[in-house]
Parts: C-alpha cells; sequence; structure tokens
C-alpha cells in the first residue's frame, strides 16, 4: 500500500441512486480517463460527457460525465477525476472492476482521499475530522459545528495559539544563543504575562462541559426508575412510536433500548432501561446493572415514579436523584386527592396513557440540552485527541512558568507548540493519522 498508488473509490453510497460518483486521485488519473472514457488531454473543471468501457473487453459500460482536476487544484491536492454514472449496482460494480484492472491503480482505504488532502497541506487534522462529522452530522446543530470546524476555525484557533507560543520561544532563543547574558527583566515579566493569558485561554477552552463531544455523539437522556412506573410507556410517548414493550408485568424492559431524536436540531439519545428493584433472575441482574451504569454516564436522567404508589417514591431511584435529574410523577391519573407539590421544573405530573404532561417533559429536555450546547463565538473541541493534546500543552506552559533555567523554559514551551501541532496535523505520527481516518467512510 503507497501513497504513489493511484486509488479510486465510489464516493456516493452503494444504493441504487439516479447518480454514483466514482472518484478517482494520484498520478494514474489521466491513463485512467483514456483508457476507461477514450478521454485523452482532459481539461480541468470541465464535465466531458463519455462512455465509460470495460477495458478488457471494450464493452460498453454506461455513459456519464467525466470530469477532471488538475494537481495541486483538487480535493486530494493530486490529479482527480470524477466519472458521474448511473448509480445501479451492475453499473458501479463494474466500473470499480475495470478501474482496478488498470496497473497502478487500487481501491481507496477510508478516508483516502481527505488523508491526502491533509498529507497535501490542503486542509489541517481538524479541518479533516469537521469533514468527517459533515458526512455523519444528523441534526442541525451537528451539522453547524461540524461546518465551523471543516472551515479551520479550530485550527486558526489552536494556530493562533501555537503561534504566539512560537514567538516566546523566539524569544527566549535568542538568548540562549548567548548563555553569558541574563535575560533582561522586562522579557521575562513579558513572556510569563504571555504563558499566563494563554494558560487562561486554554484552561477555559478545556472547561467547556465536553459540549462539542456531546453534540458530536448526542446528548444522553436515561430514563429509570422502579418496575412498572411507567417508563417503557413514557418513551413511547414521547418518540411517538412503540419501540419498547409495554406490560403490566413488573421488569418487562430489560436491555437498554435507545431511540434518537431530533430536538430543534440537537441530537438526543432516549435511553429506556430496566425497572430497578432486587432481582433474582439473572437476565434482569444483568438489565439492571446496564440501566446503573447508563444513569450514572447519562447527561440528564429522567427519574420515573409510580404515581399509583404516590405518597410513596421508590427509594433507590430518589437516592439516583442529584442536579442533572427531572423527576416525573407518573400515572397522574392514578394520583387520586394527593396534592403533590411540584415547584418550577422541580417534579412534572405524566400520564403516559393520554400523554398529559409529557409537552413540559419535552421542554425540559429541549431547555437543558440547548442551554448546555449551543454552540458559541469560540469553536468547541470535540474529540478527546484535542482534549487531551491540549491538556498536555497546558501542563507544558505551567512547567515552563516554573522552569529554573532559560533553556528548559524554552524546552517546555517547544513541547507546548508540540501538542498543538498534533492536533492540527503538523506533526503527522502515523498513529494518530490512523485513528483519525479510520472512522472515515470510503470514498471521502
Ligand atoms: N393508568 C396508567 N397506567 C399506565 C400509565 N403509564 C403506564 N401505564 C401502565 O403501566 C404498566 C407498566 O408500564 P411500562 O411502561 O411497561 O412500565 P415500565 O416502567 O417500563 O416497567 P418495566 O419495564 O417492567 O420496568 C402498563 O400496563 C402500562 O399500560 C399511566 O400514565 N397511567
Ligand atoms: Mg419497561
Amino acid at each position: 500500500m503507497s501513497a504513489d498508488d493511484t486509488i479510486f473509490a465510489l464516493s456516493t453510497g452503494f444504493v441504487k441512486s439516479g447518480i454514483g460518483v466514482i472518484r478517482i486521485s494520484g498520478k494514474g488519473v489521466k491513463l485512467a480517463l483514456s483508457l476507461v472514457c477514450d478521454y485523452e488531454n482532459p481539461t480541468p473543471n470541465y464535465a466531458k460527457l463519455c462512455s465509460v468501457k470495460d477495458i478488457k473487453t471494450g464493452e460498453i459500460i454506461d455513459q456519464g460525465l467525466a470530469l477532471y482536476f488538475c494537481a495541486p487544484k483538487s480535493y486530494t491536492g493530486e490529479d482527480v477525476a470524477e466519472l458521474h454514472i448511473h448509480g445501479s449496482r451492475a453499473v458501479i460494480t463494474n466500473i470499480l472492476e475495470t478501474l482496478s484492472n488498470i496497473e497502478g491503480l487500487r481501491p481507496a482505504e477510508r478516508g483516502e482521499f481527505t488523508k491526502r488532502a491533509v498529507i497535501n497541506g490542503k486542509m489541517d487534522l481538524t479541518s479533516a475530522e469537521g469533514v468527517n462529522d459533515l458526512i455523519n452530522a444528523q441534526t442541525d446543530e451537528q451539522r453547524k459545528q461540524a461546518l465551523r470546524q471543516m472551515s479551520g476555525e479550530l485550527a486558526d484557533l489552536y494556530e493562533g495559539w501555537q503561534n504566539r507560543i512560537k514567538r516566546l520561544l523566539a524569544h527566549l532563543e535568542a538568548y540562549i544563543d548567548f548563555p553569558e547574558e541574563d535575560i533582561p527583566q522586562d522579557l521575562e515579566t513579558a513572556s510569563t504575562g504571555e504563558i499566563n493569558a494563554l494558560l487562561k485561554e486554554i484552561k477555559e477552552h478545556l472547561a467547556d462541559n465536553h459540549k462539542g463531544e456531546i453534540l458530536r455523539q448526542g446528548y444522553s437522556v436515561a430514563i429509570i426508575g422502579a418496575p412498572n412506573a411507567g417508563k417503557s410507556s413514557l418513551l413511547n410517548k414521547l418518540v411517538k412510536r412503540d419501540a419498547p414493550i409495554v406490560s403490566s408485568l413488573a421488569g418487562t424492559t430489560r436491555d437498554i433500548i435507545e431511540v434518537f431524536l431530533d430536538l430543534d436540531g440537537f441530537p438526543v439519545i432516549l435511553a429506556d432501561t430496566a425497572g430497578l428493584r432486587e432481582a433474582k433472575d439473572m437476565v434482569e441482574q444483568e438489565g439492571i446493572k446496564r440501566a446503573l451504569k447508563r444513569a450514572a454516564s447519562a447527561n440528564l436522567k429522567l427519574a420515573v415514579f409510580d404515581g399509583a404508589k404516590y405518597p410513596e417514591m421508590d427509594a433507590e431511584t430518589l437516592s439516583l436523584c442529584d442536579k442533572n435529574t427531572l423527576k416525573i410523577i407518573n400515572k397522574s391519573d392514578l394520583i387520586g386527592n394527593h396534592n403533590v407539590i411540584t415547584k418550577e421544573n422541580d417534579v412534572i405530573l405524566t400520564n403516559s396513557l393520554t400523554g398529559k404532561g409529557l409537552d413540559a417533559v419535552l421542554a425540559f429536555i429541549k431547555k437543558r440540552v440547548s442551554d448546555e450546547l449551543s454552540l458559541r463565538e469560540n469553536p468547541a473541541l470535540t474529540q478527546i485527541r484535542h482534549r487531551e493534546a491540549l491538556t498536555e500543552c497546558a501542563a507544558a506552559l505551567s512547567r515552563s512558568l516554573k522552569a529554573p533555567q532559560t533553556d528548559l523554559k524554552a524546552e517546555d514551551l517547544r513541547l507546548a507548540a508540540r501538542a498543538i501541532g498534533k492536533i492540527t496535523g503538523q506533526i503527522t505520527v502515523d498513529e494518530v493519522l490512523d485513528i483519525v481516518f479510520k472512522e472515515f467512510c470510503i470514498g471521502k
């Protein structure tokens, strides 16, 4: 597998569709166009109607448009061609097969087009991640975040910090070259001030409650409570379909049942869980273990209590309630004459048979999610690897403040700049590239 190979792949989905796009990138693009489409000396950025043929038999497979982009003015920075053909399995399979018969051409790996774009300096690594997030965006807020990242907002922020560190380093290095000279006091003070300013900005960026990562992965809401409280009924009513089974038997739900919701553009993963109790049955015990685990990792818990038992409230469920919990008393039709104190947003009464009270539950979730995840001026970090590298950068900056000698201070600043380089891809460790691009689809 070499970076010199010419790669090709279907860039659109492998489903029956009006048009399918096959992309080719590398030195062999012109050869491929001449062999497969009889298209010699292709004109850059121009679409030409061609017959696409099997290079072995000469049989015409399909007719379509061939586009040519001349290096370096292409997505990958190499010569690129796109064949816009009919999106049938037969056409696509035949064309991919005939391309693989051309010497020097091979099928692309996951994300290999974008990886080449990064290697050829067309985009940085965070923008490449933005491309992948944009492809995977299910909601509008995810799309906006991905687009900002793809357009380079995160790269600009990080490169800005890196340039400031490099500037400090340059000043220090000037003095290291003249070891007999002490660093003048004003340079020392200025560099301490700038390092503290950088540290403040980086720490603020890190202390974002994982907003960008949650928006990317989905906001997790767990429905918990005693058996038969009506958790599954509540979920079904909230998502307006029959997802989990509902029954009057206590202990119906065992596994975690997840349903994806797009709430005003925010991605929410709503999870129904097994009812909490002392279970004897092994399967139920496992289900409860999973329920507790999900409750612990969820961004928000909906604690459902059985209104038929009110004012008694399940003790185990109560013990799991914290500031990230909305208490719901379900079966409000069976509460009777008890006067429930609902105070503002503290408790919501619902009836999962009629749907009464569920608008208030949805409104509560929407407000929480949008308060927690709304994008601000600065782009949010979206990947754990950004967090790790920035933490490393901040640690190096803190060390540099305490370093007893100029050369040690400079070394720490060098490490701080390097940590940021890992995020943007200036320091391309193969391992990092592999981690980033294995998440991509083939053809991108
Ligand atoms: N009267 C009344 N019955 C309800 C209400 N919500 C659910 N039920 C009934 O309560 C029973 C239990 O409902 P489920 O939704 O299966 O309860 P669950 O909490 O998921 O139970 P487990 O899966 O066993 O933990 C079913 O017979 C529902 O029809 C409600 O608001 N009012
Ligand atoms: Mg259930």
